[in-house]
């Protein structure tokens, strides 16, 4: 079982861009897919939908995985792994949540072993600067932990905006994969879908 944790500020796009991805990933790889989902969200996963293509869906109640919900994010993920048997967990933590601090949490995870643990994170291109310089701190801690960086909305960001994610990457002096897409009008998701398995 692998965990992929689909990371990013609130409203980045995370859900749409599961949404977006996860047929062709279970096409691609024939993998047993499960998600565990903790957002506060408008784009909301329906699960009985997903379900019906094969897709286990397991919801957490409201709060956040890296700090009050910690015990039961495990708890869902054993159940899961246990019941399900997923080749592929997503996670997606709530906008608030810190992806290191969900990382470190899984040190207390006694369930069927995860192999990997693989992070993406999706930026919202369109406010990238407001929220940067609202919570510098969080999004370099984001960025740094990424495996892979979507810089998502496209189809709304100018090239300045777009430019401006990778500039901050590159002033960091990160070396990850960028993958500029659109998870509303499925601009590159082919690439992100993927990354999220291969990355
Ligand atoms: N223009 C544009 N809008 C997008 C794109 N992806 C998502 N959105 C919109 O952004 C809003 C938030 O999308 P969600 O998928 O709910 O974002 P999220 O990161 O899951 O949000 P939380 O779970 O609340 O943190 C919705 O109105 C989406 O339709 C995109 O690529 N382009
Ligand atoms: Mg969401």
């Amino acid at each position: 079982m692998e965990l992929v944790l689909i990371s990013g500020f609130l409203g980045s796009g995370k859900t749409t861009m599961l949404l977006s991805t996860v047929d062709q990933i279970i096409a691609l790889t024939g993998k047993k897919v499960a998600i565990i989902k903790n957002d506060f969200g408008n784009v909301g996963i329906d699960a009985k939908v997903m379900e019906k293509s094969g897709l286990q869906v397991a919801e957490l109640p409201s709060g956040c995985i890296c700090c009050t919900l910690g015990i039961d994010f495990l708890k869902t993920l054993t159940e899961v792994a246990t019941e399900f048997h997923p080749d592929l967990v997503f996670v997606e933590p709530s906008g608030l949540a810190d992806p290191a601090s969900i990382i470190a949490l899984m040190k207390g995870y006694k369930g069927p072993k995860v192999e990997k643990t693989r992070v993406m994170i999706i930026i919202d291109a369109v406010r990238f600067n407001l929220i940067s310089r609202a919570m510098p701190a969080p999004m370099e801690r984001q960025l740094k932990i990424g495996d892979v960086i979507v810089i998502n909305k496209i189809d709304e960001a100018t090239e300045d905006q777009i430019n401006e994610v990778k500039r901050a990457v590159k002033v960091m002096g990160l070396e990850k994969q960028l993958i500029m897409a659109s998870a509303l009008r499925k601009d590159n998701v082919d690439m992100v879908a993927r990354a999220m398995v291969a990355l």
